[in-house]
């Protein structure tokens, strides 16, 4: 008998790897099948309007696009170990992870991908290889390079870049010594969103896997725990069951979140800004999707900067919907808040949001202004 549910995505991407741990960890059933599967081009993409992955499809023919809201269709049905936990703390800091694993690393994770490409092209052309034409490989390729200056991978930031995978590497190292996930003993939707790069690009590509088993091999445990259907836990010989208790954020957790503040908070100031002119301008309007056509990411460029270096980076409408989830989240408990605060990321709790993004039928589009 088929698996009821069908998974559209790929070993080596990383949006994929989020989506697929999340279904080992609940136990759901699932078969995944490559995006170049004849079904996916007749039936799932004229549904979702773009080439994009992951996608999952149901055995009702109902079909869902993005991480986050497959995510959150298998949570309203409920599941075995929840992603989101109740206390509100707790909540803010997984939605951060989440936004942080978007916006801030996709840069790394691009960046060892890509520039290093010589060193570790018989893996990556393999990779991209898989189910695929030459021709369409190389496209693929070409496109996924493409990015890598929108994001501000370039010769002044990659030093940067580099400095910073070093140092979240030794805040996970000294995290997981103590605990096997962020927030205890059960991963949360702040663990799934980070265990997309650092598994399928920095924990799988042969530079960065090796940098990250050299120098962090709690942080690699991390990753083959992430990726098992059981919670693999063998090494804590104290584990306990679920999150934290009284909506604890571990102290092991503060150097990176002073880190994630220290990188994403000028980047999301600068965005924000280039969002409140695009609406004032009103070229946003509600109701209809955020770009002409699906595949388009971005609005427009915006100069900014990573680290302290500038570069001139893409607006993704989308990052305003995880920001947003965050704010969701956070604004109105003191106890995230005052957190947040105490280590440089107030920006984040309240920003002024011009605007909603909200995802309809696959796509953003424009939800209701700010009052
Ligand atoms: N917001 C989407 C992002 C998915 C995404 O970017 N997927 C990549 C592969 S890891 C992709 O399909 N990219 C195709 C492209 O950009 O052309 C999600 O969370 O599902």
């Amino acid at each position: 008998m088929e698996p009821p549910i069908t998974l559209y995505g790929l070993p080596h991407s990383l949006y994929t790897g989020k989506v697929r741990a999340y279904l080992r960890k609940q136990g759901i059933t699932y078969r995944e099948r490559p995006p170049t599967d004849d079904h996916f081009a007749s039936h799932v993409m004229p549904r979702i309007g773009r080439a994009i992955i992951p996608v999952a499809e149901f055995e009702t023919g109902e079909v869902v696009q993005d991480t986050v809201d497959i995510i959150d269709r298998f949570e309203r049905d409920g599941v075995r170990l929840s992603a989101y936990p109740d206390g509100p703390r707790q909540r803010a800091v997984a939605l951060l992870f989440e936004l942080y694993s978007v916006v801030g690393l996709s840069r790394h994770a691009m960046h060892y991908r890509w520039s290093y490409f010589a060193d570790q092209e018989k893996f990556l052309t393999d990779a991209f290889g898989a189910g695929s034409d030459p021709e369409r490989q190389r496209k693929t390729m070409a496109r996924m390079q493409s990015y890598l200056p929108m994001l501000g991978v370039d010769a002044a930031t990659i030093p940067l870049i580099e400095a910073s995978y070093a140092d979240l590497l030794e805040g996970l190292e000294a995290h997981f010594a103590e605990y096997p996930y962020l927030l205890g003993y059960q991963p949360s939707v702040g663990d799934f969103s980070l265990f997309g790069p650092l598994f399928a690009h920095l924990g799988r590509d042969p530079v960065p896997l090796a940098i990250m088993q050299r120098s962090a091999p709690k942080v690699f445990r991390w990753v083959e725990r992430m990726h098992a259907p059981d919670l693999d836990m063998v090494e804590y010989a104290d584990a306990q069951a679920g999150f934290l208790p009284d909506d604890a954020v571990p102290a092991t957790l503060s150097p990176l979140l002073r880190q994630i503040g220290e990188e994403i908070v000028p980047d999301l100031t600068d965005r924000l800004a280039m969002l409140q002119d695009h609406v004032a301008s009103g070229a946003a309007e509600v109701g209809q999707p955020v770009t002409a056509k699906p595949h388009q990411r971005i609005i427009g460029e915006v100069d900014t900067s990573f680290r302290g270096a500038s570069y001139r980076g893409g607006v993704q409408p989308y990052t305003f919907f995880l920001w947003q989830r965050l704010v969701d989240a956070a604004s109105g408990d003191p106890s995230a808040a005052a957190l947040f605060a105490e280590h440089g990321l107030a920006a984040l709790t309240d920003p002024r949001l011009p605007i909603r993004v909200e995802r309809r039928d696959n796509i953003e589009c424009w939800g209701d202004r700010a009052s």
